[in-house]
C-alpha cells in the first residue's frame, strides 16, 4: 500500500462514527470477551414513553409513595441474541421501541480497557450502563462497541438500550423493502477486555502483483508508543515478521512469505510456499498479530481476485461464479439467523446445489456466516442495504449509508472468501442516485481496493421483444455489473420468451445476473405454464439457463433464492401466507424441482471450468 493510501486509511478509520460510538474494533472472537447473551428483561413501548419516564435508569421505588411506572425485573423476557418478531406471536408484525434490560457483575482489571459490543441491533440503537448514556449507533445489520472502562462498576451492573426498528423515509434501508424488518438484539451482545495499548484492526492479503508471495497490509494500535512494533506469525509457513509503529499507530506490513518460510537452500519448496485459497481448498492459515501485551489469533486465506476484460480472474485464472442468493432467515425456526448453526445448515445447502458463491443479500449478514463461507469455500458477495427507493438528496442518508459501509468492510476484510462489496440493490436512476452510488464506490475503493464493487441494477430495457438493454449509468463506477432480471416471472414475457432474447450491456465489464426465479410454495403441482407450481418455477429455470448462457460477459450467476424468507408485502392466501416462496428449497428444508434443474447446470459449469 502507498503511503497516500495509507493515510487515507486512517483519516477514514479514526473519524469517529456516530455518538460515543469508538472504532469498531475487529476480530472480537480473538478477544477476551463475556457474554451478554441469554434471557433480557423488556419493556414493548410503542408510544415511546420510555425516554420521558427514564427507563434507562432502571429506578425501583425507594419508598412505598414513589411513582415508578416500569419495572423492568417483572417484565417479559426475550432471548438475546434474536428478534422479537419469531419469539412471540402478538410481535410478529411489531414495528417500533422495545427497551431491553439486564444485569451483569464484573470486576475491573488494571491496565484493562472494556467496551461493550454488539454484532448487529436492528435499527437505531440508543444503550446506557448503570444510567449513563454510552451512545447510538444507526444501521440494523453491522457491529459496533462503546467503551465503558470508565462507566462499568465492580460487582453488579445494569445495562439498558433501547432498540427501535421504525422504518424511516431517510434510513438504510429505507420505508420499503421485500423482508421482514426484524426487531431487536438480533446478534449477539458482548463485554470485551483489552490491554490499554492493542491492536484495534488489521489488514494482510496477498498482493495482486503476479508474484503471488507477497503478503500486504498494515495493523493499526489504538494509539502510538515510541518503540513499539507489531508482530505477524504464521507458523505454517515460516513467518515471523515485524513493523515498527509509526507515529499514527500504524504499522506498514509488507512480507515475501516465499523468502522468509523457505531461505535461499531449498529453492524447490520456496516456488510456492503459500497454497492460495479456492473453493475447491479453502485453504487458511492461522495468523498471529500481537503488539506490546496484545495478541490475536485469526485465521486468514490469501488469494486474488480481480478482473479482466468482461472476466473474473481467482488467482490469475478466470472462475465462473456458480451463485446463490440467502437471506439472513433461519431454516426451521424461522427468524432471523445468527448461529453458526443457522448459517452451516444454509451454507452446506448451497454447496449441495452445486455453488462456489452466495450473494449475501441485501445487507451485511453475520460474522459467522463470512466466517463459515472462509472455511467451507465459497466466494462471497457481500451487501449494505440501500435498496430500491431512497432518500438520495439527503447527505445524512449517504453518511449512513457510507458508514455500514465502512463497518462491513472493517469486519469482514480479512475474509479471503469476500470477494465483491456491492453497494446497492435496484435503485431507480437518477442524477442524485447516480451521484450517491458513485461517491460510495468511491469510498469502498479508497478503504479496500483489492476487491471487486458491484451492484445490482434491475434498470433493463426492452426496444423491442428480442433485445434487452443494460445501459444504467452506475455501470460506469463498477468493476462487476450485477444484473436482476425477472423474465418469465414479473412483466409480459413467459418463461419461454427468454429463448429469444439477446442482452446488451453499454460496459464492457463482467456481469453478473444477481437476481432471476419464481415463485412456487414446495409441493405445488401443476403444469409449467400454472404460475406457482412447482412445475412453473423449474421451467422458467430451464429457460433462464439457456437464455443466459448466451451472454458473452457472463461471469456468474445468483438466482433468486436459496430458501423461501418473510416477506410482509406476500399477502396471497395459501401460496404465499407472508412468505416469498421463491426459495429452491422451503423454510422447512424440502427441495424443489428448479433446485435440481440448477444443480445440474452447476454441476456441468463446475466440469467446464475445472477442464480449462
Ligand atoms: C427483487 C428484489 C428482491 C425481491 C425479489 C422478488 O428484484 O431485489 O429483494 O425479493 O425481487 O422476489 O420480487
Amino acid at each position: 500500500m502507498k503511503l497516500s493510501d495509507l493515510l487515507i486509511v486512517i483519516a477514514i478509520f479514526l473519524s469517529v462514527p456516530l455518538l460515543g460510538e469508538t472504532p469498531l474494533i475487529a476480530t472480537v472472537s480473538a478477544r477476551n470477551t463475556i457474554s451478554l447473551d441469554g434471557v433480557w428483561n423488556t419493556i414493548i413501548d410503542p408510544y415511546e414513553t420510555g425516554l420521558s419516564s427514564h427507563f434507562y435508569e432502571n429506578a425501583k421505588p425507594k419508598t412505598k409513595s414513589d411513582l415508578i411506572e416500569y419495572d423492568f425485573d417483572r417484565s417479559p423476557k426475550l432471548k438475546v441474541p434474536g428478534d422479537w418478531n419469531s419469539q412471540r406471536d402478538s410481535l410478529l408484525f411489531y414495528e417500533g421501541p422495545m427497551w431491553y434490560q439486564r444485569y451483569f457483575s464484573y470486576q475491573k482489571h488494571e491496565h484493562t480497557r472494556t467496551f461493550l459490543y454488539f454484532g448487529a441491533a436492528n435499527y437505531l440503537t440508543r444503550v446506557w450502563l448503570n444510567g449513563t448514556k454510552l451512545g447510538e449507533h444507526v444501521g440494523g445489520f453491522t457491529p459496533f462497541n462503546f467503551e465503558i472502562t470508565d462507566q462499568v462498576s465492580d460487582g453488579e451492573n445494569s445495562v439498558v438500550v433501547e432498540v427501535d426498528n421504525t422504518r424511516r423515509a431517510d434510513g438504510v434501508p429505507s420505508i420499503h423493502t421485500d423482508w421482514w424488518n426484524y426487531g431487536g438484539l438480533t446478534r449477539s451482545v458482548e463485554l470485551m477486555q483489552v490491554p490499554e495499548t492493542f491492536v484495534e484492526d488489521y489488514s494482510l492479503q496477498l498482493a495482486n502483483d503476479n508474484k503471488r508471495q507477497n503478503l500486504k497490509g498494515w495493523a493499526r494500535l489504538n494509539h502510538a508508543l515510541a518503540g513499539l512494533e507489531v508482530s505477524i506469525e504464521i507458523p505454517e509457513v515460516g513467518v515471523h515478521y515485524k513493523a515498527p509503529v509509526g507515529p499514527n499507530g500504524l504499522a506498514d506490513l509488507s512480507i515475501d512469505a516465499s523468502a522468509l518460510a523457505c531461505g535461499k537452500k531449498i529453492a524447490a519448496h520456496c516456488a510456492a510456499p503459500l497454497q492460495v485459497w479456492t473453493p475447491e481448498n479453502p485453504k487458511l492459515y492461522r495468523v498471529s498479530i500481537s503488539a506490546e501485551g496484545d495478541r490475536i489469533a485469526d485465521e486468514i486465506g490469501f488469494r486474488t481476485v480481480e478482473t479482466r476484460g468482461t472476466q473474473i480472474l481467482l488467482n490469475g485464472r478466470p472462475i465462473f461464479l456458480r451463485g446463490i442468493c440467502l437471506h439472513e432467515e433461519a431454516p426451521f425456526r424461522g427468524g432471523r439467523a445468527f448461529s453458526e448453526e443457522d448459517d452451516r445448515t444454509l451454507l452446506t445447502w448451497a454447496k449441495e446445489l452445486g455453488a462456489n458463491f452466495v450473494r449475501l443479500a441485501h445487507y451485511p449478514h453475520n460474522e459467522a456466516m463470512v466466517r463459515l463461507a472462509d472455511q467451507m469455500g465459497l466466494l462471497v458477495w457481500d451487501e449494505v442495504p440501500v435498496y430500491w427507493e431512497m432518500d438520495f438528496q439527503n447527505p445524512g442518508t449517504l453518511e449512513n449509508a457510507k458508514a455500514q459501509l465502512r463497518d462491513v468492510i472493517a469486519r469482514d476484510h480479512n475474509r479471503a472468501a469476500v470477494a465483491l462489496w456491492s453497494l446497492s440493490n435496484e435503485t431507480p436512476i437518477s442524477a442524485a442516485r447516480n451521484a450517491f452510488l458513485k461517491s460510495m464506490a468511491e469510498y469502498a475503493r479508497q478503504l479496500d481496493d483489492t476487491r471487486l464493487i458491484t451492484s445490482a441494477s434491475d434498470k433493463a430495457e426492452h426496444p423491442d421483444d428480442q433485445h434487452v438493454a443494460l445501459n444504467d449509468p452506475l455501470g460506469e463506477y463498477l468493476d462487476v455489473i450485477g444484473l436482476n432480471e425477472y423474465v418469465g416471472w414479473y412483466g409480459k414475457y413467459r418463461p419461454e420468451d427468454a429463448d429469444k432474447m439477446q442482452w446488451t450491456f453499454k460496459y464492457s465489464k463482467p456481469v453478473i445476473i444477481s437476481e432471476f426465479g419464481g415463485g412456487a410454495p414446495y409441493g405445488m403441482h401443476g403444469d409449467k405454464d400454472t404460475r406457482f407450481t412447482e412445475e412453473y418455477q423449474a421451467n422458467l429455470y430451464q429457460q433462464q439457463i439457456g437464455m443466459l448462457q448466451k451472454i458473452p460477459a457472463l461471469a456468474g450467476m445468483t438466482p433468486w433464492i436459496l430458501m423461501d424468507f418473510r416477506s410482509p408485502r406476500r399477502t396471497l392466501v395459501g401460496i404465499q401466507d407472508y412468505y416469498n416462496r421463491k426459495g429452491l428449497i422451503s423454510d422447512r428444508g424440502q427441495r424443489k424441482q428448479a433446485f435440481y434443474v440448477l444443480q445440474n447446470f452447476y454441476r456441468e459449469k463446475a466440469a467446464e471450468n475445472a477442464g480449462k
